[in-house]
């Protein structure tokens, strides 16, 4: 018995109702490649630029009510910032999300932070995670969202094992720094910045550390973070049945972590990904504690716009992938009924939940098409105005 009219209606709106998608300070900020950086006239430069500008993209999509933070480049004097940070959250309706410590830019980082051979450098590294804590405990941000750079560029020139170690024990001194709420999230990176060995390299490894650091540390999954033709949804699906998902740092790559707009390269994976989560909802495991995030900076793109498109392009894959029929799809896995499963399964991918999304929208106030709206609004516009003296006139939408 398939679904009904009704019923995938009902469905569609629990989903979108239910998604909600972090998104990142630095998303609105100028970065580049090591290439070099094409500034935008609307780049947000300050603190209240970015929660500004997400409270826009909040306008328009209506999923978007958290902005991840980073340490440094946001909160520059730690804990004194959060007085600021708070009557941003009030102005802008926006609250601080994720807090991301940095350490991977100082000089003294070069050979690692908390994996560094020096004593003295690790300790200095664990203190910035602890003061990161601090900085969560006082925004009321749950998690905390560690990636490092740590690896080395060469054989022999470091040891593994001995990194390991390291990272064991900073890892189970931040987690016992944490409040009884908050999670450590550990994020996995195969390479990049190091390209020999990065510490931590793999979900397996990530995993681990978590296990070792204790039940508040969880992996998360940056979907641009695997090797080409890695089954990323099988991971996520491991994580799941292994309850330790703690969340996603959304983008899309081609070669490497280019940090591309989600779904632009792959959009059935997007969906594979969202199904394995809608499925495990159906084993009672708490979606709720699965932390959607972007993570992307657009070097080219208008960065707001690039924004917008990532979200509604999650919004509709996570439609998507909510209306495939489980039970359905349960029986004929059961009975090896390959194409009728494949059918249904690949079906759901390709119906067009547009219709749905824009009922959606309607019923909640929000714009028909989030990126039209953002063209009419005059917001780019008027950063440009605001903004743009800072830097060469380029247009945002070139
Ligand atoms: C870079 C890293 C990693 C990290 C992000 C924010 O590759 O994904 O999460 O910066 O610090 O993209
Ligand atoms: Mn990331
Ligand atoms: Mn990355």
């Amino acid at each position: 018995m398939t679904l009904s009219e009704s019923a995938i209606g009902d469905l569609a709106f629990q989903a979108l109702d239910a998604l909600r998608i972090e998104i990142p300070s630095w998303g609105f900020a100028n970065t580049g490649t090591r290439f070099g950086k094409f500034v935008q006239p609307a780049a947000a430069s300050t603190i209240e630029e970015k929660f500004a500008d997400a409270a826009e993209v909040n306008r328009l999509t209506g999923a978007t009510p958290t902005l991840a933070l980073h340490v440094l480049w946001d909160l520059p004097n730690g804990l004194r910032d959060v007085a600021a940070v708070r009557a941003l959250e009030r102005r802008f309706g926006i609250r601080s999300g994720s807090i991301n410590p940095t350490l991977f830019q100082d000089q003294e980082y070069k050979y690692g932070s908390l994996a560094n051979p020096s004593q003295a450098i690790r300790e200095r590294a664990l203190q910035h995670l602890l003061d990161s804590i601090e900085i969560a405990k006082a925004l009321g941000a749950r998690d905390i969202s560690l990636w490092l750079a740590d690896g080395s560029n060469y054989p022999g020139t470091q040891s593994i094992p001995k990194r390991i170690g390291w990272l064991e024990e900073a890892l189970c001194a931040a987690h016992d720094h944490l409040a009884d709420d908050q999670r450590l999230l550990i994020e996995y990176k195969p390479f990049e910045p190091a390209f020999y060995h990065t510490d931590i390299a793999d979900w397996g490894m990530a995993a681990y550390l978590a296990h070792k650091a204790g039940p508040k540390a969880c992996v998360l999954v940056d979907t641009g973070h695997h090797y080409s033709g890695q089954n990323i949804e099988q991971v996520v699906a491991w994580l799941l049945y292994l309850g330790i998902l703690g969340g996603f740092h959304f983008n899309d790559r081609r070669y490497a972590d280019d940090d591309l707009t989600l779904g632009s390269i792959d959009p059935y994976q997007v969906f594979r990904i969202f199904h394995e989560l809608h499925s495990s909802q159906s084993k009672e495991s708490s979606l709720g504690g699965v932390a959607y995030m972007i993570d992307q900076s657009h070097n080219l793109k208008g960065k707001i716009e690039a924004m917008v498109q990532t979200v509604v392009t999650a919004q509709e894959l996570y439609l998507k992938a909510a209306l495939v029929d489980r039970e359905r799809l349960a029986d004929l896995q059961q009975s090896c009924d390959l194409v009728a499963a494949e059918e249904l399964f690949r079906g759901a991918f390709w119906r067009d939940v547009r219709p749905l999304a824009l009922s959606w929208r309607a019923a909640r106030g929000l714009p028909a098409d989030p990126l039209e709206a953002l063209r009419a609004s005059g917001y780019v516009e008027r950063a440009v105005r605001e903004r743009g003296g800072r830097h060469a006139a380029v247009s945002s939408y070139a």
